[in-house]
């Protein structure tokens, strides 16, 4: 009773988390993990490959997928169960995903509360599905309050990615205040900040997104749109069993949550 788990690179913090909490469900639940790591140069298909050669019963695909990508994978696995848990929303294949809506909404909303008009974004990769599912959420969001993004900047989800965009504005080619893609780049670009005197939030107020364990710890702690990684590893354990139980796949997306702490103001 083997599970295979395809994820982006470990090294990464979100993935990282989230392959933990996976592995713990699955333990709890009486089965095996196995894990297959792709990185910035394997194809999807060789990660997946890899476990299916070790003959896993169910497989949970923590790749970024476009929904044409999707489908091969979902092929290649054949008759077993498979989830996806980085894929556009609109394929046709099972998924458990945090919506990107609603947490975006309350972050802009957020952010106009407090009187800052002039907001930016610092996207994760174009490559990523969850990165553009939450550049289009922002500035749905954005557009209800008559607004665009006051500048697009973009990183690879690393911390110094994010550090590295921030200097292409500063020393004073601020916004008002930021959203940025996740944490991991949320740490650069206050690094960044801090580097410069820039005042975090009197001067520029920041908001990340995923929650990762560390970001409560962050100088200021960071106000973030939580995706609660623990949950996500125990229901998609969950979901997958009920497939390999012959149930019909459930799809309904998980809900953020806007944690405040000391980034905005
Ligand atoms: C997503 C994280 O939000 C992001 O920080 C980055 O680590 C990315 O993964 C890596 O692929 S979470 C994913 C389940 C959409």
């Amino acid at each position: 009773r083997t599970l295979g788990l395809a994820t982006s690179d470990l090294a990464l913090m979100a993935p990282a988390q989230i392959a933990s909490a996976i592995q713990q469900r699955a333990a709890a639940q009486g089965y095996h993990l196995v894990i297959a790591m792709a990185n910035a140069t394997s194809h999807a298909q060789d990660t997946v490959h890899e476990l299916l050669a070790q003959r896993v019963d169910a497989l949970l695909i923590n790749l970024p997928l476009d929904a044409a990508q999707a489908a091969q994978i979902q092929q290649q696995c054949g008759s077993k169960p498979t989830l996806f848990l980085d894929v556009e929303r609109s394929a046709a294949v099972a998924q458990c995903q945090y919506r990107s809506t609603s947490g975006a909404q309350q972050a802009v909303d957020h952010l106009v509360a407090l009187g800052h008009r002039q907001i930016g974004v610092l996207n994760g990769p174009a490559s990523s599905a969850s990165a553009r599912a939450r550049f289009s959420a922002w500035q749905q969001a954005l557009a209800r309050h008559q607004l665009v993004p006051d500048c697009v900047l973009s990183g690879d989800w690393s911390a110094a990615s994010g550090y590295q965009a921030l200097l292409t504005r500063l020393p004073d080619q601020l916004p008002q205040a930021l959203l940025v893609a996740n944490d991991q780049m949320a740490l650069g670009a206050m690094r960044a900040l801090h580097q410069h005197g820039v005042r975090i939030p009197a001067e520029m107020s920041i908001i990340g997104y995923d929650d990762t364990a560390e970001s409560a710890w962050y100088q200021p702690p960071l106000t973030t749109v939580r995706q609660d990684l623990q949950q996500l590893g125990t229901v998609s354990v969950d979901r997958l069993l009920a497939q390999l139980e012959g149930e019909m796949p459930d799809s309904q997306p998980l809900e953020t949550e806007l944690v405040l702490r000391a980034t905005t103001a």
